[in-house]
């Protein structure tokens, strides 16, 4: 009995210090690099700006920056919406709306830059990768075509916003903030 405690003791203390290892290497980690690199948005159709309707479309968007790649890669979902046209990443904050920065998604006539991934139909998963030749501002808000840092900074700061346009709401009829 007395050494099984033994044993259950040194375990406890062989636990107690991975968990606080663990803890002071992310912590080294976390100020090596303190610039948050994945970001989620949760799209419905309340973050909507102007918000004119209830839709039973969802989406997810997980993108994640590559500052020394100088890419974005991201991989957008959606289920439930009419026929989508278009997908962006926009400069806004919340329950506010601006121009395009980048597409994550497009159909025919959108404008597009070569290399923007087709849109699933009305629900599906897309990824994409956005470099600085695919920023497409936007310059009248600041965001010079190609500027990816300032784009970045804006995707930082929270005043970015992923947004799926259908055919029946080209204004949008998802939405969320990236954070
Ligand atoms: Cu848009």
């Amino acid at each position: 009995m007395r050494s099984f405690k033994l044993v259950a003791l040194t375990t406890a203390i062989a636990v107690g210090g991975t968990v606080a290892a663990t803890a002071s290497s992310s912590a080294a980690d976390s100020s090596a690099s303190s610039r948050q690199s994945v970001f989620h948005a949760r799209l419905t159709g309340y973050e909507e700006d102007p918000l004119v309707l209830s839709t039973a479309g969802s989406g997810m968007l997980k993108a994640v920056v590559n500052d020394k790649a100088q890419e974005i890669s991201y991989r957008l979902t959606y289920a439930k919406l009419g026929t989508v046209t278009q997908s962006h990443i926009h400069f806004g904050g919340r329950a506010q709306s601006g121009g395009v920065s980048a597409f994550l998604c497009a159909g025919p006539g959108s404008g597009a830059p070569a290399g923007t991934p087709v849109c699933p139909a009305t629900g599906g998963t897309v990824t994409g990768t956005i470099k600085p030749a695919a920023v497409v501002g936007p310059a009248g808000q600041g965001i010079a075509p190609g500027d990816f840092a300032a784009l970045v900074a804006a995707i930082r700061a929270g005043k970015t916003y992923a947004n799926v346009h259908t055919a029946a709401h080209p204004g949008g009829e998802i939405r969320g903030q990236l954070r």
